[in-house]
């Protein structure tokens, strides 16, 4: 027998094309995947996640054994599964005979210190390869961000588009004239019959069987499986992309920002889990958007702004969690120290926007961008939560949720736990924002319009708290220069009442 290449392939590196598989000769390699506790409970990750993960993993597995790879897949339930990567690398080299190991570098620090120990550990070579399905290399990002003042998104975003020539013209210019449409992105949506929904796919045996087991023992997980849908192969997800393409992208641009009571998906893609885990890849996507543009298809402002969310803030959010380093983490410059209302694992609360964005959370893993930023992140800001305890919630309930997208996302852009590297102001906004952008304050039993008291929408007065308390840190941010002068121009017995109304709010959270 000739000794082997072990190919670890982790759950998000489900991709035909993965680095560590280019230029392997079949016959010389075992795949190894690999379902552990350890990645099932580092945090209590949502019910759907898991079954998603988990049955992808093994449709993946089958997949590649038709292609003709040698699969050497271990379960969750296999009676000697060690529980760890880790344990199962060495747990492998018992079972085969392995010259050496090769592997695509994960997605996030905690993995990566693991995969480093390797070599090691088990005296076996290791390699380790980049991860190309992303658009910038590390190396890139590191020349993009060295020594600049600020690393602003929207200066990565041009650099990307003149790497991958996206919706540029023949002289490299933007198409259109401007590099953003964003101002055009931003209208209220109304309710419509012809609403795209996403392709809900019922699950197949390998599907249900997961459930099952994900329903024991993961009984204590947030969520629910009653409305799983996701696509588990490829196939099903380049369906969904069909899906998006045809049926919401020309108006996903108009209505990015919009937020309908009962409306989880709106116009968005509903591709982040299929992206982030291996099964749909992030630049041909966007050629088919520009492709789409270029044929009439749909409109520049929904063309330029879906490219951008993914050769611009997808690079970007990586670029900057590795940057940053594993330290990155515990970063709270607003030194927000209360715990996570328990509303947030069950969506038991009067205000309606946010028992609507957590509720379709629990049932579908999945909400919006402006759900998550100004509706549960805006929350968590202005109510001074933890940023650690909201980025474990974070991670555990979206089923696209990986450290390295998920931490920036929330800590950073959402938290403005890093002191201002994402965004250059915090994202908190009072009611009105809410109210401009979603159908959702007609429908609460609280009145957007009033300020204090106990009938009052409570992101009204724990706006203005946020911004008095933190006085001392953003007060000199040029951006939140007109609310403070405001505030300062507010009656000092308003002030009073505004501070009150958040106090008391804030005590009624914790009450049992
Ligand atoms: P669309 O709105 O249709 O956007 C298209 C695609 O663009 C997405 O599929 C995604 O791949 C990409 N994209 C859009 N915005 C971002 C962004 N800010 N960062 C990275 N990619 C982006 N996205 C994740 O993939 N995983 C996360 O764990 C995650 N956590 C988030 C936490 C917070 C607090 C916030 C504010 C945003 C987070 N996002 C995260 C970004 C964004 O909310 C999701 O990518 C998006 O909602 C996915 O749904 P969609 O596929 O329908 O996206
Ligand atoms: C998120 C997740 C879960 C829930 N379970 C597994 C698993 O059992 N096996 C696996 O290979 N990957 C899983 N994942 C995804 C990993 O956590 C992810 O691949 C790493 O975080 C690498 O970044
Ligand atoms: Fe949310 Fe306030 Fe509107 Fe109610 S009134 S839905 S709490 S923003």
């Amino acid at each position: 027998m000739t000794s082997k290449t072990l190919i670890p392939i982790l759950g998000d590196q489900l991709s035909f094309a993965l680095s560590s598989l280019e230029d392997q000769q079949q016959k010389d390699c075992i795949l190894l995947l690999m379902e552990v506790g350890e990645e099932t409970t580092y945090v209590k990750h949502h019910k759907a996640k898991i079954t998603y993960i988990l049955s992808a993993m093994r449709h993946h597995a089958k997949a590649l054994s038709e292609r003709g790879w040698t699969v050497d897949y271990v379960r969750l339930d296999d009676e000697d599964n060690s529980g760890s990567f880790t344990g199962e690398i060495a747990r492998a080299l018992e079972r085969h005979d392995i010259a050496s190991i090769r592997v695509t570098e994960a997605g996030e620090w905690r993995v990566m210190a693991m995969i480093e120990n390797w070599e090691d550990q088990f005296g076996v070579p290791v390699e380790i390869f980049p991860d190309t399905r992303f658009i910038a290399t590390h190396q890139e990002f590191a020349n993009w961000a060295n020594g600049k003042k600020q690393l602003r998104m929207e200066f990565f975003y041009r650099e990307m588009r003149r790497k991958t020539g996206l919706l540029l013209d023949d002289d490299g210019k933007p198409e259109g004239g401007k590099w953003n449409y964003d101002s055009e992105n931003r209208k209220p949506a109304q309710r419509d019959l012809m609403m795209p929904q996403p392709v809900r796919f019922r699950p197949d045996d390998i599907t249900r069987e997961v459930m099952d087991m994900v329903e024991t023992r993961f009984a204590d997980h947030p969520g629910s499986l009653d409305h799983f849908h996701f696509a588990v192969t490829h196939d099903e997800a380049l369906r969904q992309r069909r899906n998006f393409l045809d049926n919401a992208l020309a108006q996903f641009g108009d209505y990015q920002d919009a937020m309908l009571s009962g409306e989880p998906f709106l116009w968005h893609a509903i591709l982040s889990p299929y992206i982030n885990s291996g099964l749909l890849d992030p630049l041909s996507l966007c050629k088919e958007v520009t492709a789409l543009y270029a044929d009439e298809k749909v409109p520049l402002n929904a063309a330029e702004g879906f490219i951008r969310q993914i050769i611009g803030w997808r690079e970007y959010v990586r670029g900057i969690y590795w940057r940053e380093g594993p330290d990155y983490v515990n970063r709270n410059f607003l030194k927000a120290d209360r715990a996570l209302p328990d509303f947030y694992y069950t969506g038991d609360t009067d205000m309606h926007c946010l028992s609507q964005a957590i509720g379709q959370t629990l049932n579908h893993s999945y909400a919006h961008h402006i759900q998550r930023l100004m509706i549960t992140g805006n929350f968590a800001l202005i109510a001074g939560i933890d940023p650690h305890a909201v980025h474990r919630w974070y991670l555990e309930v979206y089923a696209d949720a990986y450290e390295w997208v998920e931490l920036p996302n929330t800590l950073g852009m959402s938290q403005f736990a890093d002191g201002g590297i994402i965004a250059s102001k915090p994202y908190a906004s009072s009611g009105n924002y809410i109210n401009k952008m979603s159908d959702y304050c007609g429908n609460c039993y609280y009145d957007v319009k009033q300020r204090t008291g106990p009938d009052a929408c409570p992101f009204n007065a724990l706006y203005w708290d946020f911004l008095a308390r933190n006085e001392d840190k953003l007060g000199d941010n040029n951006r939140l220069a007109m609310p403070y002068r405001t505030w300062q121009k507010t009656a000092e017995h308003d002030q009073k009442a505004l501070r009150t109304s958040a106090a008391t709010f804030l005590k009624s959270l914790y009450r049992q």
